[in-house]
């Protein structure tokens, strides 16, 4: 039996591999493995997109939280996410139409093949996938209610959904955005410049969860735009499905940040 290694700055994670399903190298290089302990996983460029044992930990709290924040999300877009699980998490709410734009089209359909944690969202009526690059998408589409960043690690394609230009269209384009920015531990270049670049959206919070397969298991989030926290009990149980991680009083919490970084965060905002 074999184990798959990340490293980040100076350590790293092992996840023992039962096999390995598939291997690409298209767009991006695709993995998918079975795990010991973690269910099936998702690697690209070498990194650690999602496990099923805790990817619930992850998309939830990247989807119900601007969703929630949001009056009316009628109308969404989902830049990245090939996978399919914010997908899934966004059709809880009562949407109109929901565009995902992935750069690349393997993931897709390996997800859809091998993982299936989209749970037939793909199929539904009101999805839209567009394989294109997200900021060259952005340049030229309509308005939407909330846009939802679910990118891979900023090495490779993903590195035009970091910069100051993406968020300058971003901010024209939504009321609400939420994007992942990484682990504010062992990642703080990224996920600053994140923070910083994010400034035309000039109302804009951090918040955590724990992802216990991402570098140090600590993972960050950055919402902006116009959102508000209120009558969240009442807008959650609005809506369909159960959800695994998410719950109101998470989402309070989920903002509630340590001393370290919330001074790295005002350094930046
Ligand atoms: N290596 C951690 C990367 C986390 C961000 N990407 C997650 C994509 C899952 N839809």
């Amino acid at each position: 039996m074999d184990w798959f290694y990340e490293y980040y700055n100076g350590c790293g994670l092992a996840i023992k591999i039962k096999r390995k399903l598939y291997e690409t190298k298209g767009v991006q290089k695709v993995e998918i493995y079975e795990t010991e302990s973690f269910g099936k996983m998702l690697v690209i460029d070498g990194k650690i997109q999602l496990t099923e044992f805790d990817e619930a930990f992850y998309h939830e709290m990247l989807v119900h939280v601007p969703m929630l924040s949001h009056k009316n999300p009628k109308n969404v877009a989902i830049i990245g996410g090939g996978d399919g699980g914010a997908l899934r998490e966004v059709f809880k709410h009562d949407v109109k139409r929901a565009v995902l734009v992935d750069i690349d089209r393997n993931v897709i359909e390996l997800c859809r093949k091998f993982l299936g944690i989209d749970r037939g969202a793909f199929d539904d009526k009101r999805a839209e996938v567009v394989i294109m690059d997200g900021k060259e998408f952005l340049k030229d589409c309509g308005k939407f209610d909330v846009i939802i960043v679910d990118s891979t690690d900023p090495v490779g394609v993903s590195d035009t959904l970091f910069d100051r230009e993406f968020f300058e269209l971003a901010r024209e384009k939504c009321d609400v955005i939420s994007l992942q920015s990484q682990s504010p531990l062992i990642q703080k270049e990224y996920f600053r410049t994140l923070l910083f670049n994010s400034s035309p959206f000039e109302r804009r919070e951090v918040y955590i969860s724990c992802v216990p397969s991402y570098p140090l298991a600590l993972w960050s989030f950055i919402i902006g735009g116009d959102y508000d926290f209120e009558s969240l009990d009442k807008r959650f149980e609005g809506i369909k499905g159960k959800t695994a991680h998410y719950n109101p009083e998470v989402h309070r919490a989920a903002f509630a940040l340590p001393e370290w970084l919330k001074k790295e965060v005002k350094e930046c905002i």
